[in-house]
């Protein structure tokens, strides 16, 4: 078999890029380890950035998503009793948009099939050859068979786990890591959200999350222990430590009901150097990750994407390698923002367990300036929206 780009995984990432490369005459074939319905049971990030919902309006997918997507003009932050409100569009002209990942892949499983895009799924031993030279080639087995795909180009869209950032050799790989102390403890309840925008706690007892998914779908977080298991924490335990979590004016009004999915994600800072190793492209979390704190993850993977396709793009219509030689740099640049930004939402809003006292009062002393300061303010509101690609 031959394709001009070989995507490997069919996460978020690998299906953007095929949907769009496919607008463009450019044929790939897209190689995923699990089944549809399992990427489709992950249940990840909810907030857009407006800059991937574009993306997804270029490449035709967006129908869906307009008509049942909740814009969200700002944010609220709380600690203790105090809660205080972070308007986006008053501090940079945007919105954010909340929609899930889960819908959001849906769409492109739906729109790649329909337009009779290559996905293979149940792929096993995926392996990368020839990355340095002008004709690489990938080869997979599944249920036992081996196949061998070339092509022009490899983009590693295979998430954090994937096999793509270690085809990369040890001497020019650099990668750069920071682990969090604790988790998150998530769940999914068929309850009217508790309030109309995102709440970002910070209590005594830890940090919270009151998010949603639609008008009856929520989504609530509570940093927990790293050696804690969703089991040791039946429905009542979580709504009753998220009550503590949050403002009392919101945890009256919490409606609670069964949790529907409840798992724990662990916390972690990390960036690959560089992004490119001669036709090999990383794209999305198989070259970085971020705490979710900022919602950043999903939205630093829409822009590496946005770059690589370009990139393709001029390569394939124009002979042109300005795009893809420029990619891992461009990319990373803005990645490492969102690292920070990431990183410093997470240090404002968490409790840490070598936290000293006056650790403590640094941690008060930024929430307070960032609710009396609208420059602090308009700084967070233009990063949460995304930086310019
Ligand atoms: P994914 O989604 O991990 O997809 C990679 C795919 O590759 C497959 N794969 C392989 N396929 C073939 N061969 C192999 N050897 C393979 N190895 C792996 C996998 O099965 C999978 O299908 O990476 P991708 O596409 O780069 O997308 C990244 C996003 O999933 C991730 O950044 C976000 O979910 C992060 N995130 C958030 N991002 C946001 O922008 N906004 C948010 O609000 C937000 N909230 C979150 C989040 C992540 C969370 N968790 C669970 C880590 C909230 C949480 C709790
Ligand atoms: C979510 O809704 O899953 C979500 C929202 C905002 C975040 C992280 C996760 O910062």
């Amino acid at each position: 078999m031959r394709a001009q780009v070989v995507i490997i995984g069919g996460g978020p990432s690998g299906l953007l890029l095929s949907q769009l490369l496919h607008k463009k005459g450019i044929d790939t074939v897209v190689l995923e380890r699990k089944t549809r319905d399992y990427v489709l049971s992950r249940i990840r990030a909810g907030i857009l950035e407006t800059g991937f919902v574009e993306l997804m309006r270029e490449a035709g997918v967006s129908e869906r998503m307009d008509a049942e997507c909740f814009i969200h003009d700002g944010t609220l932050i709380s600690y203790d009793n105090e809660m205080f409100g972070i308007n986006f569009v008053e501090h940079t002209g945007t919105p954010v948009v909340v929609y899930g990942q889960t819908e959001v892949t849906r769409d492109l499983y739906d729109a790649r099939e329909k337009m009779d895009g290559k996905l293979v799924f149940n792929v096993e031993d995926v392996e990368i050859h020839d990355a340095q030279t002008d004709s690489p080639y990938v080869t997979y087995s599944v249920a036992g068979e081996e196949s061998r795909i070339d092509c022009d180009f490899v983009a590693g869209c295979d998430g954090f786990h994937g096999v793509s950032r270690q085809a990369i050799p040890l001497d020019i790989r650099r990668e750069y890591e920071k682990v969090y102390p604790f988790g998150w403890l998530g769940i999914l309840s068929e309850t009217p959200p508790v309030n109309d925008e995102l709440i970002y706690a910070s209590s005594d007892r830890g940090f919270a999350l009151c998010s949603m998914r639609n008008a009856n779908l929520s989504r609530y977080y509570i940093q927990c222990s790293l050696s804690d298991s969703p089991d040791d924490w039946s429905d009542q335990m979580f709504w009753d430590e998220l009550k503590r979590r949050i403002p009392e004016s919101q945890a009256d009004k919490l409606i609670t009901g069964p949790s529907i999915e409840k798992s724990i994600a662990p916390l972690r800072s990390f960036v690959t150097e560089p992004m490119r190793w001669g036709r090999l492209f990383l794209c999305g979390d198989a070259a970085h990750i971020v705490p979710p704190t900022g919602a950043k993850g999903l939205n630093t993977a829409a822009s590496d994407i946005y770059y690589l396709y370009h990139g393709l793009v001029q390569f394939f219509e124009d002979n042109d390698t300005a795009g893809i030689d420029s990619y891992s740099h461009k990319a990373l640049a803005r990645i490492w923002k969102a690292e920070r930004f990431s990183w410093w939402m997470t240090n404002l809003l968490h409790r840490y367990p070598e936290q000293t006292e006056f650790d403590l009062k640094m941690q008060r002393a930024d929430l307070e300036f960032l609710r009396e300061n609208k420059t602090a303010q308009s700084v967070l509101a233009q990063n949460y929206v995304g930086l310019p690609y």
